[in-house]
């Protein structure tokens, strides 16, 4: 059944912006504890030499970018930066892996070992590792992973002006082993493409509309990159962002939205409207995949400024 329709989503995305940040503003206060915040860091286990054409992604065999293909990295590194990423106040750890798929190998069997031991250390876990079978979605479940993360990055409409070398149904699949599994789902999106309002209408809607909501839900802002199709976009403002949060809120208010990608060159004024219209996540630490993000002590100053306090690890599954 359509929890929301196009239509629907439409009215609230379009609202007069402060009316929509007041009414996003109650739902997050509703349904959360103010001032509680998801704290997540991304490591690259594996980056580059990726033979999907997604037209924003830095880490594309198709594009000549200035990230060089690695191979995974050793167990004791993972574990060393989870423990160093602890230690900065991260209450969530994402090992990400290039690639089209998980395929049933080494590679796999190594990132399960991550997931074991970045939960050892108390962390709550996710993956990003591609396309997944419902098998391999039980094996990471069985290894301890908390959250799986597979974007549906923009709408279906646009998705092919993005990515050609796979197609929308392939992610919903995805997500469908994932849910089957029992995991949380992390989907969200990617602003900036070049997109229109209603493709990301459309996103929110595809998002909004899974047979179970996201856990979370990452928006991301473009990060042009050199050497991709989409170097020369111009970065989306605030305002677009504030829209997203905002009707993501709404629509999805039990979900943890995090403002992702593109947080390095925002002020903490243009952050501290992304809480107030519901935003409750971010990635920490000086490194995304490959571009940089907000230092550790710049984040610290912006928690003490706005109050804001992480969320500790594992809460929503304790209390459950
Ligand atoms: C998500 O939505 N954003 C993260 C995470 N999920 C994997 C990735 C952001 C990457 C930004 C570009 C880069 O650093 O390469």
């Amino acid at each position: 059944m359509e929890k929301w329709t196009k239509e629907q989503i439409s009215e609230i995305y379009n609202r007069p912006l402060l009316q929509l940040m007041y009414e996003s503003n109650e739902v997050y206060k509703q349904n959360f504890q103010v001032g509680e915040i998801v704290v997540n860091t991304l490591l690259s286990v594996k980056t580059g030499g990726c033979p999907e054409d997604c037209s924003y992604c830095s880490q594309s065999s198709k594009y000549v970018t200035d990230v060089k293909a690695s191979k995974m990295m050793e167990l004791e590194a993972v574990i060393e930066k989870a423990k160093e990423a602890k230690a900065n106040g991260t209450t969530r750890f994402c090992i990400s892996s290039m690639g089209t798929r998980v395929r049933d190998n080494h590679d796999f069997d190594n990132v399960l070992e991550m997931v074991k031991a970045v939960r050892a250390e108390g962390l709550e876990v996710c993956c990003t590792l591609g396309m997944l079978n419902p098998e391999q979605a039980g094996k990471l479940k069985d290894a301890g992973l908390n959250a799986y993360n597979h974007n549906v990055d923009t709408s279906d409409e646009y998705y092919d002006k993005i990515i050609t070398t796979r197609t929308y149904q392939d992610r919903l699949d995805t997500l469908a082993a994932v849910a089957g599994s029992g995991l949380n789902i992390c989907s969200g999106g990617i602003i900036g493409l070049g997109e229109s309002h209603e493709d990301r209408i459309g996103m929110l809607h595809t998002l909004a509309n899974l047979p179970k909501q996201p856990e979370s839900v990452p928006i991301n802002c473009l990060v042009p990159i050199k050497g991709t199709p989409l170097e020369n976009n111009k970065r989306v403002n605030v305002w677009e962002m504030l829209r997203m949060i905002a009707t993501a809120r709404i629509t999805m208010p039990q979900s943890v939205v995090r403002i992702s990608a593109g947080r390095e060159i925002m002020s903490i004024e243009e952050q501290a409207l992304c809480f107030m219209a519901g935003a409750n996540s971010i990635f920490a630490g000086n490194k995304l995949l490959t571009t940089p993000n907000p230092e550790i002590g710049t984040d610290n100053y912006m928690f003490n400024l706005l109050g804001l306090v992480p969320r500790p690890a594992l809460k929503e599954e304790l209390s459950h």
